[in-house]
C-alpha cells in the first residue's frame, strides 16, 4: 500500500489498524471469513475502473471484452460449484440478491413467508424494518420452543392461512441443516414459490457436506463471503431454467419469459446499474478455490470445529439453541448465565474475542440487548486453528462470561488471545 501511504495517510492508517485488529483478535462472527490473497488481488485490481452495464455480449458500453471473459468465467464456475443451470453473479450482496429475486417474481403487496428474525431469520426475509417487509406483505414462521428446530407444523399452518406467493427458507442464525425437501412439500401444498437463501451454508453446500437446495428450491440466493470465503457480494442460481410459472410475457412477442430472463432484468436494470467487475473477478477466483479438494477439507474442519465448540460448551453447562449444531455455528442461550448477549459481546471484545450478540428464539430481551451470542468457525478455521485451540478458546469465553465485570480477568484473557493469535499469523 505504498501509494496510499504517501497520498492519504489517514485512510492508510485506518486500514493498517483494521489489519492489526484482524491479526490480533479471534474472529468468531459466523458470517465473516478471511479471503485468500488471490481473491484480494482480483478484488483490488484494475477491473474496478470498468463500466459494464448489461451482461456478457450485451453491454451498454464498449471495451468490455475482458470483463465479459471474467464474468463468463465466474458464471461457469458458479454453475459447476452448485450444479446449477443458471447463475447471475452481479448482485452486490446477499440482500441485493434477495431484492433481485423479489423484484423478478413478486408484485408489491404480494405475501411472503420467512423465518422470524428473532428465530434466526434475516432482515430481507420479511422484517418490517427492511424493504422486504415494507413493499411486500410479510408473515413469519418460527422454530419450536422445545427443540429449537423449524416448526414445520407452524409453517404449514401459517402457509395455509396466508397462502404466500413465496416461501423463503434459509437463515442467519440457525445452527441446523436446512431441510429443503420439507419446505418444498409445504410450498407445493399452497402453490408457493420456494426461495432458498443459502447465505450461511453456501460453502458447506459447495463442499457437498450439506444437502443441496436443488431440485427443491425454485431459485437460490447467497452471499459469497461467508463460509464460501469469497469477496463481499451475492449471486442468484437456478437449478433448472424454465418458463416462469407466473406467466409473465415478453411485451413484443407475447412469449412467456424464462426464469433466468426475469432474474437478469430484475438485477440489472431493475435494482442495479454497473456491476462491480473487480468483485466479480474475486468471485471467479473464490469459486475456483471452492471447487478444490483443499476447500472440501477446509469445510470439514469448519464443521469439526463447530462440533468441538458444541461439546466443550455443553460440558461447561451452557445451553445451545437446538441442542447443538450441524453447521459452522453454535448459538449460545445465556439466560442461565446471568449475562445478556450485549454484555457478553462487549466483555469478549475487551478480551480480543469478536462475536455478535444474537436473539435466541422466544427471547424476552430486545434485539439491542438479546439473550444470546452467535459463534462461528469459518474464520478461525481459515487461520488454521483446530481442536486444541477451540478447547482453549471455549475456556477463555467461559472465563470472560463468568467474570464479565472483572478487568483483571479480561486483561489476562486478552494476553492469552494475543499469544494464540501470534501462533497463527494471518500475514495480512
Ligand atoms: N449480516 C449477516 C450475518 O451476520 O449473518 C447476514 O447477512
Amino acid at each position: 500500500m505504498s501509494a496510499l501511504k504517501d497520498s492519504d495517510r489517514e485512510v492508510y492508517e485506518i486500514i493498517l489498524s483494521e489489519s492489526n485488529r484482524q491479526n490480533n483478535f479471534l474472529e468468531l462472527i459466523a458470517s465473516e471469513n478471511f479471503t485468500s490473497q488471490s481473491v484480494m488481488e482480483a478484488t483490488g485490481s484494475v477491473l474496478t475502473n470498468k463500466y459494464a452495464e448489461g451482461y456478457p455480449g450485451k453491454r451498454y458500453y464498449g471495451g468490455c471484452v475482458h470483463v465479459d471473459e471474467v464474468e463468463n468465467l465466474a458464471i461457469e464456475r458458479a454453475k459447476k460449484l452448485f450444479n446449477a443451470e443458471y447463475a447471475n453473479v452481479q448482485p452486490h450482496s446477499g440482500s441485493s440478491a434477495n431484492m433481485g429475486v423479489y423484484l423478478a417474481f413478486l408484485n408489491p403487496g404480494d405475501t411472503i413467508l420467512g423465518l422470524d428474525l428473532s428465530h434466526g431469520g434475516h432482515l430481507t426475509h420479511g422484517s418490517k424494518v427492511s424493504f422486504s417487509g415494507q413493499i411486500y406483505n410479510s408473515v413469519t414462521f418460527h422454530v419450536d420452543k422445545n427443540t429449537g428446530l423449524v416448526d414445520f407444523d407452524n409453517l404449514k399452518k401459517i402457509a395455509q392461512e396466508y397462502k404466500p406467493k413465496m416461501i423463503i427458507c434459509g437463515a442467519s442464525a440457525y445452527p441446523r441443516t436446512i431441510e429443503f425437501e420439507k419446505f418444498r412439500d409445504i410450498a407445493d401444498s399452497v402453490g408457493a414459490f420456494l426461495l432458498g437463501d443459502i447465505c450461511h451454508n453456501s460453502g458447506i453446500i459447495a463442499a457437498k457436506k450439506h444437502p443441496s437446495p436443488f431440485p427443491f428450491c425454485h431459485v437460490v440466493s447467497t452471499s459469497t463471503h461467508k463460509s464460501l470465503r469469497g469477496p463481499r457480494g451475492g449471486i442468484i442460481l437456478l437449478g433448472k431454467d424454465y418458463e416462469n410459472p407466473f406467466k409473465i410475457v415478453a411485451p413484443k412477442s407475447g412469449r412467456i419469459k424464462m426464469m433466468s430472463e426475469l432474474i437478469d432484468g430484475a438485477v440489472m436494470p431493475g435494482i442495479q446499474g454497473g456491476p462491480l467487475m473487480h468483485v466479480i473477478a474475486g468471485k471467479a477466483v473464490a469459486f475456483k478455490e471452492a471447487l478444490s479438494d483443499n476447500f472440501k477439507n477446509y469445510i470439514q474442519s469448519v464443521l469439526d470445529n463447530a462440533k468441538a465448540f458444541e461439546k466443550n460448551f455443553k460440558d461447561l453447562g451452557y445451553n445451545l439453541v437446538s441442542g447443538g449444531t450441524d453447521t459452522h455455528l453454535v448459538l449460545l442461550d445465556l439466560q442461565n448465565k446471568n449475562i445478556s448477549g450485549k454484555q457478553a459481546e462487549l466483555a469478549l471484545d475487551e478480551a480480543g474475542i469478536t462475536v455478535n450478540k444474537n436473539m435466541v428464539p422466544f427471547d424476552p430481551r430486545s434485539p439491542f440487548i438479546t439473550s444470546g451470542i452467535r459463534i462461528g468457525t469459518p474464520a478461525l478455521t481459515t487461520r488454521g486453528m483446530g481442536f486444541d485451540e477451540i478447547k482453549e478458546i471455549t475456556k477463555m469465553i467461559d472465563l470472560v462470561i463468568n467474570n464479565f465485570d472483572n478487568e483483571k480477568v479480561i486483561s489476562s484473557v486478552k494476553n492469552n488471545v494475543q499469544e494464540l493469535c501470534n501462533q497463527f499469523p494471518l500475514n495480512l
